[in-house]
This record gives C-alpha cells, sequence and structure tokens, in this order.
C-alpha cells in the first residue's frame, strides 16, 4: 500500500474548488496524498483526532485550506508538530482578506507557512510541499526541477494582442 505523506484538508466542501488546485500539483509530481473534509468549527473532534494521529501516520507536510473565519491551519499546528502549510480560501463577504489574516498572524511558538489567497495559495502550498519532500527524495526532487523547468520555458518572451 502507498504511504500517503500529505493531508490535504479543508474546512468544508465548498473550499475543494480551490484544494484541488493543491491536489493537481501534487498528482502531477507523483506524491501520495488524501483530502479530508476537517472544520476547525463543525468538526472539531475530528480535527483534534487528525492532529494527533498526523505523526504516528506518517504525515510529512499537512495542505490546510479554509475560508472566512478560518482557524483550521492553526488549530490544526497547535496539535501536532507535522508542518503546516496554510491557503486562504477566497471568500464573498470579504474577498479573503479574512481567511488571510485568520490564518497569517500566528502566536510565536505554532506557524503556519500561509500562503496567498485563493487557487495560487492553493497551487503553491503544493508546490512548496513538494520542495519539502524533495529534499529527502532525490526523484522528486528530479521531477520538481522539470516541472519548474516546463513553467519557465512556457513563458513567451514577449506579449501579444490575443
Ligand atoms: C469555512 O467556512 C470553510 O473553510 C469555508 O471556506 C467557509 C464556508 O463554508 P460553507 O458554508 O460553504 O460550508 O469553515
Amino acid at each position: 500500500m502507498t504511504r500517503i505523506l500529505v493531508g490535504i484538508i479543508m474546512g468544508s466542501q465548498s473550499d475543494w474548488p480551490t484544494m484541488r488546485e493543491a491536489a493537481d500539483i501534487l498528482d502531477q509530481l507523483g506524491i501520495p496524498y488524501e483530502a479530508k473534509i476537517v472544520s476547525a468549527h463543525r468538526t472539531p473532534d475530528r480535527l483534534w483526532d487528525y492532529g494527533k494521529s498526523a505523526v504516528d501516520r506518517g504525515l510529512q507536510v499537512i495542505i490546510a485550506g479554509a475560508g472566512g473565519a478560518a482557524h483550521l491551519p492553526g488549530m490544526m499546528a497547535s496539535k501536532t508538530r507535522v508542518p503546516v502549510i496554510g491557503v486562504p480560501v477566497q471568500t464573498k463577504a470579504l474577498s479573503g482578506v479574512d481567511s488571510l489574516y485568520s490564518i497569517v498572524q500566528m502566536p510565536k511558538g505554532f506557524p503556519v507557512a500561509t500562503m496567498a489567497i485563493g487557487s495560487a495559495g492553493a497551487s503553491n502550498a503544493g508546490l512548496m510541499a513538494a520542495g519539502i519532500l524533495a529534499l529527502q527524495d532525490q526523484e522528486l526532487a528530479g521531477r520538481l526541477d522539470q516541472w519548474r523547468a516546463d513553467l519557465s520555458a512556457a513563458i513567451a518572451d514577449a506579449p501579444t494582442d490575443d
């Protein structure tokens, strides 16, 4: 059985269109992950159990996305030493600034590596997780280097009018 290395967790089904971007990056790079709905407010016991078991389950990185009063990444960071990457999901009411502020300003002692708001942040969370894992995995490091080189090569030298 393939060992799950990355846990992608999110506060709601409604976060999945954003968090799928992180999953897509992990798929492209061949990194085994799981995706779960774990809400700080609606399923606090699930959050507790997930954080408590993360080390024993062998998770190497947790990507946590939430919107609004986005307490999930910070609460998860308080419950496990597995590195937590936070993704502020864009909201209708405040465009995700609420999510960003809820995630980024952690007290000393419990860090969350906070990404940009929305889908760019989710993609970058996947890449950040890949970079962490690549420190101990030469084959993954090669795939990540290639991914980055392909992106650079796809950028045009000059803009067009089309
Ligand atoms: C947060 O509340 C979730 O992370 C989500 O971004 C937001 C709204 O959730 P739903 O009302 O769409 O389920 O907990």
